[in-house]
């Protein structure tokens, strides 16, 4: 059953023409506000498009509310994907997943057995972490010994890790064990080549009981699992930061690691640069968030290049998550590129897609009503 909804207050270019169940045409138009006006389809239709400050909006949903998005290859690293997604993969409430794709203006999707994506177990890992891959020196991290000795409960339980450990490409399995001041107040540990020597480093985050959070970057050298650098912690027992991702943001040739200090008090965006394995302070603005809190999800945030100038950007919603933000610090100076209020608050994993595939990025993600939006400039 099909119908066509509309909305009063609508203000839409909008053109939609149904193809058959699962595919249909539109002509995409840019307006002040989201609009609402478009079709519910059995599968998936295109329910509204908008945008404010050079940003396309547009909402998509299906007959289930949609529980998780995913690009349709994913890397494991624990950070997003420097390859856009050309595809999505969709799971609604009802469990069926499906993928999405976009050509010559056209939405098509189509139902697939079961989630491509095969995630690594380790049986010694925290009971809801990941396991990441690398790519060079270090195959493998997860985090393991999960303990009770941190009541802070940010993310989803007050189990935290009490190790850290990683599987090197020489087959040995090495560990960092912290001592009872620190948990690893994480769920994955990250893995990057930040300094472009050819071997990974891996980046958590690590909280000193009565100090609050720090970001940590490891390495396996000598002495095995070892501390390389570290930024200070936030001073207080009970505050948190969530890593956005690692990249060369102001173009000056060093990595950044990117995070937002305090996501649940009015959070703020922090970039240190990995430079001579010390993190040194970079740049730092107010008004985010990456996390809901006590929720398991840390991706509310990713990296990508929006405006197509060569240096990464950072998407991540504003402390309310009511608004996606899309940020450069390119040259050393801080712009705001684009955002757009959204319909709902950001509840979901924030992926980064080239779906139009012009060569350059654009958004994807759900919130809170169970939407699909995808975001482009
Ligand atoms: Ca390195
Ligand atoms: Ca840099
Ligand atoms: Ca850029
Ligand atoms: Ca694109």
């Amino acid at each position: 059953m099909r119908r066509l909804v509309s909305h009063e207050n609508a203000r839409n270019s909008a053109i939609f023409r149904q193809m058959n169940s699962n595919s249909f045409t539109l002509s995409l138009g840019r307006g002040n506000t989201v609009g609402f006006i478009g079709l519910f389809l059995t599968l998936w239709g295109v329910l509204g498009i908008g945008g404010a400050h050079g940003v396309e909006l547009v909402v998509i949903r299906g007959d289930q509310p949609t529980v998780a998005v995913a690009a349709a290859q994913t890397q494991n690293s624990g950070l997003p994907s420097t390859v856009l997604a050309q595809e999505l993969e969709i799971t609604s409430a009802d469990g069926i997943v499906s993928r999405l794709r976009f050509d010559s203006g056209r939405f098509t999707s189509f139902q697939v057995p079961s989630p491509i994506a095969e995630q690594t177990v380790r049986p010694d890992s925290l009971p809801d972490g990941e396991v990441t891959g690398g790519a060079n020196n270090i195959f493998e991290a997860w985090l393991t010994q999960p303990t009770d000795r941190y009541g802070h409960g940010i993310l989803g339980d007050t189990i935290e890790a009490g190790a850290l450990a990683v599987l090197g490409e020489d087959g040995r399995i090495s560990q960092h064990v912290l001592d009872r001041q620190w948990v690893f107040e994480d769920r994955k540990a990250r893995i990057a080549d930040l300094d472009g020597d050819g071997l990974d480093e891996v980046i958590v985050v690590r909280t000193n009981v009565n100090l609050g959070a720090a970001l940590a970057v490891f390495g396996l050298g000598r002495n095995g699992l070892e501390l390389l650098a570290e930024t200070p912690p936030i001073g207080t027992a009970r505050r948190w930061l969530n890593p956005v991702g690692v990249g060369d943001f102001d173009g000056d040739g060093v990595t950044e690691i990117a995070f937002v200090t305090t996501p649940h008090i009015g959070g703020f965006l922090t970039l240190y640069e990995y430079r001579s394995s010390q993190l040194v302070f970079d740049y730092v603005d107010s008004g985010y968030s990456n996390h809901a809190i006590g929720t398991r999800e840390q991706d509310l945030s990713t990296v990508l290049d929006w405006n197509g100038d060569g240096v990464m950007d950072l998407a991540l919603p504003s402390a309310d998550r009511q608004t996606m933000r899309i940020v450069s610090f390119a040259g050393g100076t801080f712009a705001e590129l684009a955002s757009s209020i959204l319909p709902a608050r950001l509840v979901g994993t924030v992926t980064a897609t080239d779906l139009d595939r012009d060569g350059t990025g654009e958004l994807a993600f759900i919130v809170e009503d169970g939407t699909l939006i995808w975001l482009r400039p």
